[in-house]
């Protein structure tokens, strides 16, 4: 095969990739409906970031820069087309952010051509940056908020010692993105979601003050790993968010015992607005013999206080399912983003830090398992007596 064949072949096999539809997996929980493919993977990222198509300089026609995975993405819809900001992952361990679009949200995800230019602006240049959330705030930006990896020179013989903060920047048109400071916090961040509203009210020593904040969910963290005492999803006001500082930051959501979230947790994407409240997505980590296990799981706040829960649905929502289960990270589904669209939401999910997919289920769906699913009683003998309740219910309905 000649040299221009083996790149057509090569070209055709991508592209019947990319335009491959994707069906829905029928029978699923009534929540939502999971798909037969992923969106993305490594296979996706576009032919030009892995091959030099020069024939004297690459004779075998090898890939010269290998891409490892695409996951954790970011999401909105943005002129139109449904479109994610996905962590890819090249093999050199290195994440950087790609912009995908797709006419359906579902299948037929093409990267631009080129991935995203992240600036460090004032901050120290980091080693590793992933997981953005994207964020329209009522400002009129679109901020993306990121973790910023960096080694820990504190320890300057650990080769494994890291620190996390949180990236934050903002664009217009997703190429050019203006860099502010990182979240100044006293302790690492990760997971940090900007809420899309200004907050016009807080009390402050028991008085109400007016104002105008941006709001920050954090995920508080003594280590880069391990929370330590950093207790659940934060949040904090900070009224610049060109200097954005954690001040009074307090837990929300706290992580706790024999849950889904023991380990940890962190807020996914940016919430979204419904008339009956805002709807979280979140990810809660417990330990098990194998490692970690990362699932999504929900929960609801109030319109006139942000910050109060008003459902706290019981359990995981979303967790990985057959081959999800397999790759880098084993037993990780994990997401920040989705898109609302006309009722209609797409799921933004990652599996075992690999690969992404999508999920599709509606606001009125979402609020019904919100406001109806059981909550945690957190003891054997309380999930038995809802059970119980649900089969008395049943029964009663068949005589
Ligand atoms: O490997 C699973 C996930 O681990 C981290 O999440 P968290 O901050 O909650 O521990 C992140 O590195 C995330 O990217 C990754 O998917």
């Amino acid at each position: 095969m000649s040299y221009k064949d083996k790149i057509q072949t090569l070209r055709a096999a991508h592209e019947a990739l990319l335009s491959r539809p994707n069906e829905p997996i029928e029978g699923g929980n009534g929540i939502y409906t999971k798909y037969q493919y992923p969106i993305l993977t490594a296979e996706h990222t576009p032919l030009e970031w892995r091959y030099d198509f020069n024939e004297q300089d690459n004779p075998y026609l090898m890939q010269r820069i290998m891409m490892n995975a695409v996951l954790n993405a970011g999401a909105i819809l943005f002129e139109g087309k449904y479109t994610v900001v996905a962590r890819v992952e090249g093999a050199d361990r290195k994440s950087f952010f790609a912009v995908a679009q797709s006419p359906n949200g579902i299948d037929n995800w093409r990267f631009w051509p080129e991935p995203v230019t992240m600036p460090d602006g004032n901050n120290a240049p980091a080693t590793n940056v992933y997981d953005m959330r994207l964020t329209r705030h009522e400002d009129g930006w679109i901020y993306g908020i990121f973790c910023v990896e960096r080694h820990d020179e504190t320890k300057p013989y650990d080769t494994s010692a890291a620190t996390a903060a949180a990236g934050i920047a903002r664009t217009k048109d997703l190429i050019h993105w203006e860099r502010l400071d990182d979240l100044k916090s006293l302790c690492q961040q990760r997971n940090v979601v900007l809420h899309p509203e200004f907050i016009r009210t807080q009390m402050v020593n028991g008085k109400c003050v007016n104002g105008k904040w941006y709001a920050l969910y954090t995920r508080p963290q003594d280590g880069f790993i391990d929370t330590g005492k950093g207790g659940g999803i934060g949040w904090t006001l900070t009224p610049d968010i060109t200097h954005a500082e954690v001040r009074n930051e307090r837990i929300i959501y706290p992580r706790a015992y024999h849950t889904v979230y023991e380990v940890k947790n962190g807020e996914g994407p940016a919430p979204i607005k419904t008339a009956k409240g805002w709807l979280h997505l979140a990810h809660g980590v417990r330990a098990t013999a194998s490692g970690l296990r990362y699932v999504l799981y929900m929960y609801m706040t109030a319109l006139d206080d942000t910050t109060r829960v008003i459902a706290r649905p019981g359990g995981w929502f979303l967790v990985p399912e057959g081959n999800e289960y397999i790759g880098d990270v084993m037993n990780v589904a994990f997401s920040n983003g989705w898109i609302e669209r006309d009722g209609k939401v797409y799921i933004y999910y990652a599996s075992a830090d690999t690969r992404l997919h999508v999920a599709t289920t509606t606001v009125d769906r979402l609020l019904d398992y919100c406001l109806n699913t059981p909550e945690d009683g957190l003891t054997t003998s309380a999930s038995v007596e809802k059970i119980n309740a649900l089969v008395a219910k049943n029964a009663s309905m068949s005589k």
